[in-house]
């Protein structure tokens, strides 16, 4: 039992224990009594309390019986024995003359209450029996014009009562600083930054104002609050890793607005733009709806039951002739866990082989392997809320404002609180700028910056002895190898201020709590696990793991990456991560499955394409995910896809991998699904279904399922729930998991029998049992080594807010309206030696292929570094990337390419074609 006392406040005379949570009189009150018990205007809980309008006012006594006092409850701090009174003939009167003052300014025909009555203002004037205007003073925003400039929001500043609760969202929530009040008494209005139209404005879309908007002043265009909807579905965001939750409104089956819960662990009413507007991509006439299957080059419509016959016939005839390790399946990191897990289980139950793999091979398959031989687990050490307790962030190769906006806005919120930020990027992102340490190091040069880190923490006797004693092994040798490393040296090749790295070292050692989160400038490196290992010394001599506001958190990528990892869609892991070498392994799956479980080591993807051009592998089946347009050489990807027998591909649209096809197969996209993702935190999360699937689509785990039934497997009907109960029969690590469970917010794996999940891993000790320090040296990438002198440039690749990926989805929304083409981002310095100026179109080439790209000149990117995003098919940006992997995990190397630029008069068309000397040079 706790001994603290139990403190004690009084609401309209009966007593409430005030909690950890209680900072004001409202949240104390509402959270006893509930939302309606104080009206309130300007608060939103997801806001620093304001206490303007005073609508939410209270009568408040510090003795019983003693003098009261009106306060504005949402900025006064509840207290012990405070009397607090909610409601009184004063307190009505107070508040009615405020809300009438109010209303002057908003015309009673607004309309948006009479259809649903969803208008904030109007529920707390009729709460308090306001009916009409009583004040006739003229409308200070009667006449603003409608703003109507913006992609996804609409200003009707008519509406608008100066709550500024649309600014303060901007601000403190997504940090953007966009929307500003202008002007003094009854001029003062919403304006946007440089007073440009809303469209026009630096806004990055994420609806946060028209979120918390009461009036419908700024409203979403499908989401104004004047239209009725049937329902609304919580589910869960399949973009990033973040895991954002998310509620459509759903009118006559269809999805017509998509927002956010109020509750949400993950995301606390905030989402980006793909989240909230990107979503119509879903019933686009360019969606999949039946079965194809190519005869003479052409696609013919087929019946599921045509196509699932012709599969069949087709891995029978290969797997008779060649052997099931012939077959090879590419799962999705976009699809759900149940169906993840069936996949790998067809391929490896069904057809009999472990040539199954997934998208994290070419994303943070160095993370998972490298957190792995250190800690003995592969994924984020803490929860995204630990942001809250960190004192220092070091963000190594991440871009998190664009790729995980969330997670970025929560940061930048922090940073921008005093909390201290090391970047390490060779690019001026977002976070860069606020940085107090930005290291702009070469691309694929970690290693050594890392390395320097180490040393100087070391050097100056700053490391935790008594974490390294107690909970590390191997810090003699550790310790003797990073301090015969020459800082010189490596500062030149890393191209980095020396005092610089120093401080910023000193700092990560010297913060109560430093919390490191990294990204693809990480792992998609030659030396990328090396990295992740080095990551994890530098937490471990620091004593940064094991507790809040610590630990090593790779930003996944993926919606559901680690789900599909974790349900083993890898080669040499099954679901549960454990070695399909092993024979007690093979044993278990044997058993589980009901079949001989496959001895043979698996392919992994690169592994796969060459197996492929070299006839080993006959056939292919891929679920979501693009690798044409994703994987590097997309020559080289192609003349392997041309090299198959079979190609099975899954998809929603017509993706450039789908094209090469022999059977297409349409699947569904998650809002027409039920099952779980799992996102970077580790956090479990449903998925639940919004809409019937489109006419002539199948979800993809029926489709899975089916097709296990055809090739007489006995597989139950495709069932979320039950697929969700077999996983956790067999991955120790869900033991505890039901769809019922997992509620609202999900839970964090592991989860025990019980159901307690697990927001912090190796407090006490690691899966390995000490945690092992790992050294290593930095070494040139091959790929600059082999190829800079014909190619003098590095090019480093990556992604932009608005786009998602291949794009396939969020091209087919009015995000294109807002960035339509891949840039390519050139230094000065490199750009005037080539004669190119911004708005030129530069030839872009490597040994493997060309593009054509407009450029950018701009010192955002680091001298010698051309930059540059994948999401195009138009641009095609990986025929250029190489075939320089991770020397552990063969993760693709797209951060270090060797490249020229060259200005070309005439926009060319990128042709997937592979240059002639290409053989030499990958
Ligand atoms: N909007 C949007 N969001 C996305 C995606 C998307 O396509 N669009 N994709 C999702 C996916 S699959 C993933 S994996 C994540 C990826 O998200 P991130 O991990 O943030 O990946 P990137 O933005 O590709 O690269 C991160 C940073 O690495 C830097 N970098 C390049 N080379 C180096 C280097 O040698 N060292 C260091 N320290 N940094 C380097 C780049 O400049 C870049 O700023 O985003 C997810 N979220
Ligand atoms: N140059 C360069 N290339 C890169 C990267 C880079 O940084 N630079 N990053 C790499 C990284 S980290 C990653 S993860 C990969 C991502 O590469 P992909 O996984 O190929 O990218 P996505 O666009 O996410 O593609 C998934 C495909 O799934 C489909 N899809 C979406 N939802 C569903 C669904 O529910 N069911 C089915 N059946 N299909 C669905 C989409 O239409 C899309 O075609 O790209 C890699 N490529
Ligand atoms: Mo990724």
């Amino acid at each position: 039992m706790s001994s603290e006392k139990r403190k004690i406040a009084y609401i309209d005379g009966k007593p409430y224990e005030i909690g950890p949570n209680h900072t004001s009189v409202l949240n104390f009150v509402k959270s006893y009594l509930g939302e309606k018990k104080v009206p309130t205007l300007c608060d939103d809980p997801n806001l620093a309390p304001y206490g303007a309008c005073r609508v939410c006012s209270v009568e408040v006594a510090l003795v019983k019986d003693g003098p009261t006092k009106v306060v504005a409850s949402c900025h006064t701090p509840v207290g012990e024995n405070q009397y607090i009174f909610t409601n009184n003939e004063n307190l009505t009167a107070l508040r009615k003359n405020i809300v009438e003052l109010v209303l002057t300014d908003h015309p009673m025909e607004c309309g948006t209450c009479e259809v649903n009555n969803n208008c904030e203002l109007q529920d707390v004037a009729n709460d308090l029996g306001i009916s009409d205007h009583r004040y006739n003073t003229p409308k200070q925003h009667k006449g603003i014009p409608r703003d109507t400039s913006h992609d996804y929001m609409r200003m009707n500043l008519d509406n608008c009562i100066n709550c500024g609760r649309c600014v303060r969202a901007c601000d403190e929530i997504q940090g953007s600083f966009v929307l500003t009040m202008s002007g003094r008494g009854f001029e003062s209005k919403i304006t946007t930054d440089n007073d440009a139209l809303f469209g026009d404005s630096s806004c990055v879309s994420c609806g946060a104002c028209a979120h918390t908007c009461p009036t419908d002043a700024i409203s979403d265009v499908y989401q104004s609050k004047s239209v009725a909807v049937d329902k609304k579905v919580r589910t869960t965001c399949s973009y990033c890793g973040v895991g954002c939750n998310l509620e459509a409104s759903i009118k006559d089956n269809k999805v017509v607005a998509i927002s956010t819960p109020k509750e949400s662990e993950v995301n606390a009413g905030h989402t980006c733009i793909k989240g909230r507007y990107a979503f119509g991509f879903y019933d686009h006439p360019d969606r999949l709806k039946t079965p194809l299957i190519k005869k003479n080059g052409k696609f013919e419509e087929a019946s599921w039951d045509e196509a699932y016959d012709f599969i069949k016939k087709e891995l029978n005839r290969i797997t008779k002739e060649s052997g099931p390790d012939a077959v090879a399946g590419i799962s999705s990191a976009r699809c759900t866990n149940e169906e993840n897990y069936v996949f790998q289980k067809m391929i490896r139950a069904a057809i009999g082989t472990n040539n199954i793999d997934c998208c994290a091979r070419i994303c943070h398959s160095p993370t998972a392997w490298g957190m792995q031989q250190t800690f003995g687990t592969g994924a984020a050490t803490n929860s995204t809320e630990d942001i809250y307790h960190a004192d220092l962030f070091m963000v190594i190769g991440a871009n998190p404002t664009n790729a995980h906006p969330v997670t970025g806005a929560k940061i930048k919120q922090q940073v921008m609180k005093g909390k201290k930020l090391i970047v390490l990027d060779p690019i001026t992102t977002e976070l860069a700028k606020l940085a107090d340490y930005h290291i702009k190091l070469r691309p694929g040069t970690n290693v050594a910056v890392l390395n320097m880190m180490l040393h100087f923490i070391l050097k100056a006797n700053l490391y935790d002895k008594d974490f390294v004693r107690d909970r590390t092994e191997g810090f003699a040798n550790f310790i003797k190898e990073i301090e015969r490393q020459d800082m010189d040296h490596l500062a030149k090749v890393a191209g980095v201020d020396k005092q610089l790295v120093k401080e910023a070292a000193i700092a990560y050692a010297t913060a109560k709590n430093s919390m490191e989160f990294h990204g693809l400038g990480v792992t998609e490196q030659e030396q990328g696990s090396k990295t992740v290992m080095l990551i994890a010394d530098l937490a471990m001599i620091t004593g940064n793991i094991g507790r809040k506001g610590v630990g090593v958190n790779p930003l996944r990528g993926q919606n559901n990456v680690q789900g599909a990892a974790d349900m083993g869609c890898q080669p040499h892991q099954g679901a549960g991560y454990f070695e399909v070498a092993d024979e007690k392994v093979q044993n278990f799956y044997t058993e589980k499955y009901g079949v001989v479980h496959p001895t043979k080591a698996g392919l992994k993807i690169p592994e796969m394409f060459d197996g492929a051009i070299n006839k080993e592998v006959k056939a292919v089946w891929i679920i979501g995910e693009d690798i044409v347009q994703t994987d590097p050489n997309s020559a080289h990807v192609v003349q392997a896809m041309n090299s198959l027998e079979l190609l099975v591909v899954q998809e929603i649209f017509m993706s450039e991998t789908a094209k090469l096809a022999t059977v297409v197969l349409p699947g569904t996209t998650f809002l027409e699904k039920n099952g779980t993702f799992t996102n970077t935190e580790r956090r479990i999360q449903r998925v639940n279904r919004a809409v019937p699937p489109l006419p002539g689509t199948k979800t993809d785990g029926t489709i899975v399922t089916d097709m296990m039934q055809k090739l007489g497997f006995d597989q139950p009907e495709y069932d979320a729930d039950q697929v969700l109960a077999e996983i956790a029969d067999i991955v120790p690590f869900f033991k505890g998991v039901t769809r019922e469970r997992l509620g609202k917010m999900g839970l964090q794996w592991p989860v025990q029998e019980d159901g307690t999940d697990t927001q912090i891993l190796h407090k006490e000790t690691f899966k390995l049992g000490k945690g092992r320090l790992k050294n290593f040296d930095w070494k040139e990438s091959t790929e600059i080594e082999t190829n800079k002198k014909e190619y003098p440039l590095i090019l480093t690749t990556s992604r932009v807010l608005q786009h998602y990926n291949a794009a396939t989805m969020t091209r087919r929304t009015s995000n294109i309206n807002i960035v339509s083409e891949d840039l390519l981002l050139v230094h000065p310095n490199d750009a005037n030696k080539r004669e190119l100026n911004t708005g030129d179109i530069g030839r872009l080439y490597s040994g493997r292929g060309e593009v054509a790209l407009k450029v950018e000149v701009t010192d955002k990117v680091k001298e010698g570094i051309v930059f540059t995003t994948f999401h195009f098919p138009e641009h095609m940006v990986n025929m250029v990337t190489g075939h320089g992997k991770d020397e552990e995990t063969m993760c693709a190397e797209y951060k270090v390419s060797a490249v020229e630029v060259q200005k070309i008069s005439n926009q060319f068309k990128t042709e997937i074609k592979p240059k002639e000397n290409q053989a030499e040079v990958n």
